[in-house]
C-alpha cells in the first residue's frame, strides 16, 4: 500500500486530495495544526477513530514553521509521496502578515525538502509543491504557460516564488522527483469563506434567506481562470505518477471577471442585476426577482445587493490571469471536467443549504456565525 503525506490536509485541496487518494487505495497521512478549537471540519467525514486497527487516514500535529516536527513526522511515516499544500494562502492577508507568510510558504517548503534529504529519503519520496498562477502577477504574456516569466505582486506570491525555485533546485541538485503544479484559481463549496468566489456565493445565499443585507467587495474588474478543486487535485496526483518529474500549468483556459461571477451567482438564485454609479460608488441594483429568491421573499426590486468597499483593494493587484494547460493535457492526459457555470451553481446550492441551517438555528434561539470579510 502506498503512503502519502499531505501538509495542509485540513484545507480545501487537502480535503479533495485525501478523498481522492483514499479511493486510490493509499494510506493517507495529514498534518494538522494545533488550534484552540477543532479545525478539521473539512475532513471530519473521513475521520477514523485512533483505536481502529485498520486506519487509512491519520492526522499528525505539525507546522511548516517547525523543522524538527517535520523531520520526526516524515521519519515515522516513511511516505512514498509528499504533497506540500500547506500555506498562508490568502493574498490580501499576506500584505498584513508578510513575514509569517514567507516563513510558512517559502521556508516551510525548504524545511520539508531538507527533512526528506536529512532522512536520506530523496531517492524514494516523490514531492509535489503547490505553486500558483500568482507567480505571473503582472502578466508578461497571454495566456500563461510554463515558459511565461514570473512577476510576483504580493508577499504571498514572492514567498511562493522562492518555494517554486527551491523545488526546481532540489530536483536538479539532488535528483529528487519534485514537481511544481502551477495551479490557477480553483474553488468549491468548501473554499475558504473569504476568497471572492465563496464570499459571493455565501453572501448572496444568506441575503436570499434574509440573514444579511448587502455584500461588500473590492475590484470588480479582476479577471481569473476559475476551475473546480476536485478536478485540480487529480492533476496533483498525476504529476507524481510520471517517469520524469516536471512542472505543469493547471487551468481551464477560460476567464471571467468578479463582476461576471456576481451576475452568475445572482442568476442561479433568480436575481437580475443592473450596475449603477461609478468607481467606489458603483452598486448592483436588483431589477427582477424570480425562482429561489422570489420564493423566500426577502429581496425586492430596487434593493442594493452589492457595494464597493475600498478596504478590499490590494496595494498591488493581479488584474488578469488566463492559463494554458496544454502541456498537462498532452503529457498527463488531464483536462478539467467542471465548467464555470456548473462550479458557481454547485457553490450557490451548497451555500443555500448552510444558510438554511442557520435560519433554523436562529429560529430555535441559537447563535450563528455572521462574518462577511
Ligand atoms: P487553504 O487555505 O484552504 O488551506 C491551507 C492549508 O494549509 C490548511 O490546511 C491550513 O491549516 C494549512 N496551513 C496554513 N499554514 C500552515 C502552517 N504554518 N503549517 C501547517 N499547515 C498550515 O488553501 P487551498 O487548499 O485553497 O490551497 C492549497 C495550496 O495550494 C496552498 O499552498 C495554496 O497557496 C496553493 N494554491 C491554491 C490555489 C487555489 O486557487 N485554491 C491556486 C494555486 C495554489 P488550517 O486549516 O489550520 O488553517
Ligand atoms: P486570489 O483569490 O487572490 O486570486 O488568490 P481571491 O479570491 O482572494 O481574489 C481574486 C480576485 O478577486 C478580487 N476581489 C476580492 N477578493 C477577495 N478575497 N475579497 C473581495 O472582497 C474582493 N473583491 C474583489 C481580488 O482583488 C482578486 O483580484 C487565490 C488563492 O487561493 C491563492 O492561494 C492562490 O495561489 C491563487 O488564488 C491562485
Amino acid at each position: 500500500m502506498k503512503k502519502a503525506l499531505i501538509t495542509g490536509a485540513t484545507g480545501q485541496d487537502g480535503m479533495y486530495l485525501v478523498e481522492f487518494l483514499l479511493t486510490k487505495g493509499y494510506e493517507v497521512h495529514g498534518i494538522k495544526r494545533r488550534a484552540s478549537l477543532f479545525n478539521t471540519d473539512r475532513v471530519d467525514h473521513l475521520y477514523q477513530d485512533p483505536h481502529e486497527p485498520e486506519r487509512r487516514f491519520i492526522l499528525h500535529y505539525g507546522d511548516l514553521t517547525d523543522a524538527t516536527n517535520l523531520i520526526r513526522v516524515i521519519q515515522e511515516i516513511q511516505p512514498d509521496e509528499v504533497y506540500n499544500l500547506a500555506a498562508q494562502s490568502h493574498v490580501a492577508v499576506s500584505f498584513e502578515t508578510p513575514e509569517y507568510t514567507a516563513n510558512a510558504d517559502a521556508l516551510g517548503t525548504l524545511r520539508l525538502l531538507e527533512a526528506i534529504r536529512i532522512l536520506g529519503l530523496e531517492d524514494r519520496v516523490r514531492f509535489y509543491q503547490a505553486s500558483t498562477s500568482e507567480l505571473y502577477g503582472k502578466v508578461q504574456s497571454v495566456p500563461q504557460n510554463e515558459q511565461t516569466p514570473f512577476y510576483p505582486r504580493s508577499p504571498y506570491a514572492a514567498a511562493k516564488l522562492y518555494a517554486y525555485w527551491i523545488t526546481v533546485n532540489y530536483r536538479e541538485a539532488y535528483g529528487m522527483y519534485a514537481c511544481n503544479g502551477i495551479l490557477f484559481n480553483h474553488e468549491s463549496p468548501v473554499r475558504g469563506e473569504t476568497f471572492i468566489t465563496r464570499k459571493i456565493t455565501r453572501g448572496l445565499a444568506r441575503i436570499t434567506l434574509g440573514l444579511h443585507d448587502c455584500l461588500y467587495v473590492g475590484n470588480l474588474e479582476a479577471r481569473r481562470d476559475w476551475g473546480h478543486a476536485r478536478d485540480y487535485v487529480q492533476a496533483q496526483w498525476l504529476m507524481l505518477q510520471q517517469n520524469v518529474p516536471a512542472d505543469y500549468v493547471i487551468a481551464t483556459g477560460e476567464q471571467h471577471s468578479v463582476r461576471e461571477l456576481i451576475e452568475r451567482a445572482a442568476q442561479v438564485l433568480g436575481i437580475s442585476l443592473n450596475w449603477e454609479g461609478k468607481g467606489v460608488d458603483e452598486v448592483a441594483v436588483v431589477t427582477a426577482v424570480e425562482g429561489q429568491a422570489a420564493e423566500h421573499g426577502h429581496i425586492q426590486s430596487g434593493n442594493i445587493l452589492v457595494r464597493i468597499d475600498p478596504r478590499y483593494f490590494r496595494p498591488t493587484e493581479v488584474e488578469t490571469l488566463l492559463g494554458d494547460a496544454s502541456k498537462a493535457y498532452r503529457e498527463l492526459g488531464w483536462a478539467p471536467q467542471v465548467t464555470f457555470d456548473e462550479l458557481v451553481q454547485e457553490m450557490v446550492v451548497e451555500d443555500l443549504k448552510y444558510a438554511q441551517r442557520d435560519v433554523l438555528c436562529r429560529r430555535e434561539g441559537y447563535r450563528t456565525f455572521d462574518y462577511y470579510e
